[in-house]
């Protein structure tokens, strides 16, 4: 049996409140869904099979270059960052994976934290390598690039991190390495753009080598920060390249907050689907650059058309459709557990609303040069409120049916703060 760290009869008096209002939005969203000639239980059926992994970094307090604000309860290692995971998917049910970070999430014993993982109820997703930040007592320093650095010993060393996480990852039961590097430029002139690409595909070529038969390595691109004028992997063009490049296990991973302002993502999606490049996705929102806000806070209707054609990929080849979604926030303001909630409600919603566009009508609008039908076909779907399903789909896995609201009733974090050696309970000399 799984170890649910909340009090399950805690959330049995919640959804045994709330029971009789979403049977009866359920029942009305049917009968609007039946006079379009759409079955609310296939499209539930498809919801309960949805699942976005959780960044194990996730679970804490994030914080931007200016400072950080942590809150007490939070987690502090990597049993309780694996605990909040579970509170998460307890209530949510769409959270089932997680997705780690080395050396962040550091464990001498990969085996024993596997075991608890599933103990949790919870398996591991893709490993993330990070040479992105020097490590205390490191022998080369990744201050001018790591896999794409003019030093040798710095891209050596690089190489190492990585094939030492997917060592890692093996013990964990992961099946994908995901690889981003902050390497990059601040100056025009600093380094040639070509030789630090040759570098960066030499230096992967060494990584893929190490991978198992049935692992993938994700790429992920971002066009700035924390190198400034130029990215050594600055978007989708490059993140090709260099996947194809190196081969049929190499793809391309979307970060939605990694791509110049007003950029089409969705079309992105649809380009890199369409040569089987697609390798997956790190959700969040934005406003302006990284900013790494919760997925569907700004714009929930790009969320929306991103999922549209990701369904409409499925659609096309469901046998070889297996993207990573994994959602990537930095959470500033909010306690971690309840913006991961919020998050995968959103992401949810979005799928489910994309699982609702009627296709058949879109294809003829679309032939037909019906540009506003064809429109409207999509805003239909938008405009659907897909609350009752998604809660529906939610309950019946045995999660709550207001996981934000379950989870201050719990009163997990504050009986957490209490337990947790948290950088607020040190200040303030409690621990
Ligand atoms: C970089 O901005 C990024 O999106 C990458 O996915 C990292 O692994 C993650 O943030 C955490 O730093
Ligand atoms: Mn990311
Ligand atoms: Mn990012």
């Amino acid at each position: 049996t799984i170890k649910r760290p909340l009090n399950e009869e805690i959330i049995a008096t919640h959804n045994a409140k709330h029971s009789a209002a979403i049977d009866a939005d359920y029942a009305a969203l049917a009968a609007k869904l039946a006079r379009v000639g759409i079955n609310i239980d296939a499209v539930k059926a498809k919801v309960a099979s949805f699942a976005v992994a959780i960044p194990s970094w996730g679970t804490a307090t994030g914080g931007t270059r200016f400072g950080r604000f942590p809150i007490p309860g939070e987690p502090t290692n990597v049993q309780e960052r694996l605990t909040d995971c579970a509170v998460v998917q307890q209530l949510c049910r769409v959270t089932p994976g997680v997705s780690t970070h080395f050396p962040w999430d550091n464990t001498s014993d990969p085996a024993a934290m596997r075991e608890e993982a599933e103990s949790l109820g919870l398996y591991f997703d893709a490993v993330n390598s990070n040479t992105f930040q020097d490590q205390p007592g490191q022998a080369e320093t990744y201050k001018f690039g790591s896999l794409s650095a003019a030093a040798k010993a710095s891209r050596e060393q690089a190489i190492a991190h990585n094939i030492d996480c997917i060592e890692i990852g093996k013990k964990l039961g992961s099946k994908a390495l995901t690889v981003w590097v902050g390497d990059g430029t601040n100056f025009p002139g600093q380094q040639s753009f070509r030789d630090s690409f040759d570098r960066y595909l030499d230096s992967s070529a060494a990584i893929y080598a190490a991978l198992p038969s049935d692992w993938l390595m994700l790429i992920e691109h971002k066009f700035f920060e924390p190198a400034f004028y130029s990215t050594v992997i600055a978007d989708w063009g490059v993140n090709l390249m260099a996947a194809n490049a190196l081969g049929a296990k190499a793809r391309c991973l979307v970060d939605l907050g990694h791509h110049a302002p007003n950029v089409n993502v969705e079309q992105i999606v649809s380009m890199l689907d369409r040569v089987g490049k697609l390798g997956g996705f790190h959700f969040n929102d934005s406003k302006y650059g990284d900013d790494d806000l919760d997925a569907g806070a700004i714009n929930p209707h790009r969320l929306f058309l991103i999922f549209n054609e990701l369904v409409e990929a499925e659609l096309r080849a469901p046998k070889e459709f297996a993207p990573a979604y994994m959602i990537d926030e930095s959470h500033n303001l909010t306690d971690p557990a309840e913006s991961l909630l919020s998050a995968a409600e959103a992401i949810v919603c979005a799928y489910a609303r994309a699982l609702l566009v009627d296709r058949v009508a879109l294809k003829a609008h679309r032939e037909s040069n019906d540009v506003l039908m064809a429109f409207k076909t999509l805003r239909a779907a938008y405009n659907i409120d897909v609350s009752p399903l998604v809660a529906k789909a939610r309950v019946d896995a045995g999660g709550a049916a207001d996981p934000v609201a379950a989870l201050r009733e719990s009163g997990w974090r504050k009986a957490k703060a209490a337990e947790r050696k948290s950088e607020v309970n040190k200040a303030a000399g409690i621990i």
